[in-house]
């Protein structure tokens, strides 16, 4: 039986890792769309990639391609002739998109609808299914609780506006033309591979390098801010699950739990063995140590080890997401598999190596050459 093929667009993100590596162990041919960056920016990936010169039957591609260039999404996407195309390419940090409002329009808004074109003009209209990665940011200021698939839209930064565009974008594509084109609504997710500047890996990195002792504090935005958290691997089986269906529709996928960043801080260090108290309001809340387990960490009771930052506030601020994945639970059978638990566990056990790794260079590694000289 021919293999079937997929092309995944943000395929050296945190979703496109996990879904290539999903979709390889599926058996499929996967094409992965990336950017030429002046340094290496497929250490996500790494571990899957098979060099073609060394290995008959390889099944994963790389080209190079990006969303503000129609003419790259043409070629890459005629010379994989995929049967899914999975749209995971953004520019997906909310708070850069208020700095870079122009660029996340052209990326995340019309990147979408240069794909759906390149389908429409190289006639693949029946043949490729198409995934767009759409978002709880779409809800914005929210308007009910919790969020489901008809809950109306009310967009709260450049980001989440040019992702309505492309929303509404696929939902036409499929209306006009046929196209089996599907939205995920997905709530936020993490991992041990997210990017280090969303709050969750920040969290996690930096009190695990406070606890080696290569930081001292941890400066973050707003502490109350609610967040519908849950595992990427667990999303992007969900992802694939939706091309599979005989009619195309839009599903929420979330935990329909909540969590605030203040709690997440608080869950992360007691996964170090640290308890910590809030204390103050607003700009002058601080993070103070009250009990540290272990002599292992390089922390003491009465050390203010978080501190706010307004520099992280944003100018509309999403406070409170919660999902309701009803749709995706009767009519997929899908749930998700990771507690809130077992993923910051998760994410504070691998942060922790890394920090340990980085010490050992950083500290002994220095004091090693000292020695020598
Ligand atoms: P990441 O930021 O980890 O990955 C984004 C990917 O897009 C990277 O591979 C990046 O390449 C690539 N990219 C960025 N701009 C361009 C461009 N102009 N052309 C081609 N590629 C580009 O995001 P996630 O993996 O977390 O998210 C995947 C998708 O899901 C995104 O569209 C995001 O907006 C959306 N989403 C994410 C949620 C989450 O909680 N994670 C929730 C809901 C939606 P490079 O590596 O070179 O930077
Ligand atoms: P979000 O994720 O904006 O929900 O978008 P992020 O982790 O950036 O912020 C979550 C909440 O935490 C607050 N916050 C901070 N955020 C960051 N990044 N840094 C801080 O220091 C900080 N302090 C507090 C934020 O204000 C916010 O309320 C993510 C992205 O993955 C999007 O691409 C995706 O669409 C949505 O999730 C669903």
């Amino acid at each position: 039986m021919k293999k079937k093929v997929a092309l995944i667009t943000g395929i050296t993100g945190q979703d496109g890792s996990y879904l290539a590596e999903l979709l390889l162990e599926k058996g499929y041919v996967v094409h992965g769309l990336k950017r030429r960056t002046s340094l290496f920016n497929t250490d996500r990936i790494d571990h899957l990639y098979r060099d073609p010169h060394d290995e008959d039957g390889a099944r994963f591609f790389l080209h190079h391609g990006d969303l503000t260039d129609s003419a790259s999404l043409l070629r890459v996407i005629q010379h994989a002739e995929p049967d899914e195309i999975y749209n995971l390419a953004a520019q997906s940090h909310v708070a850069v998109s208020f700095d870079e409002p122009e660029y996340t329009a052209n990326a995340d808004g019309l990147g979408a609808l240069r794909i759906l074109e390149a389908i429409r003009i190289l006639g693949m209209e029946k043949k490729t299914r198409f995934y767009q990665a759409s978002t709880s940011e779409l809800y914005g200021l929210v308007r009910e609780v919790p969020q489901r698939e008809t809950t109306p839209f009310y967009p709260r930064s450049p980001y989440a506006v040019a992702k309505l565009f492309a929303y509404w974008t696929t939902v036409n594509y499929r209306e006009a033309y046929g196209i089996y084109a599907c939205n995920g609504i997905l709530f936020n997710h993490e991992s041990p591979v997210r990017g280090e500047t969303f709050v969750t890996r920040k969290i996690t990195r930096a009190l695990a390098r406070i606890a080696v002792g290569l930081q001292k504090e941890l400066y973050l935005g707003n502490l109350s801010a609610m967040r519908d958290w849950g595992h990427a691997r667990d999303y992007v089986e969900m992802q694939w699950m939706m091309l599979q269906q005989d009619e195309p529709e839009d599903f929420v996928i979330a935990t329909g739990e909540q969590y605030s960043v203040r709690e997440f801080v608080q869950r992360a260090a007691a996964e170090l063995g640290v308890s910590i108290r809030f204390e103050g309001r607003g700009p002058d809340e601080v993070g103070i140590v009250e009990h540290v387990e272990t002599h292992e960490m390089r922390m003491a009771p009465g050390d203010v080890i978080v501190r706010v930052d307004p520099r992280y506030f944003r100018p509309t601020e999403v406070d409170t997401l919660l999902g309701d994945a009803s749709k995706a639970h009767e009519k997929l059978g899908w749930k998700p598999r990771t507690s809130f638990d077992a993923l910051v566990k998760e994410m504070v056990r691998a942060d922790y190596q890394l920090a340990r790794r980085d010490a050992l260079v950083t500290l002994a590694g220095f004091k090693a050459l000292e020695h020598h000289e």
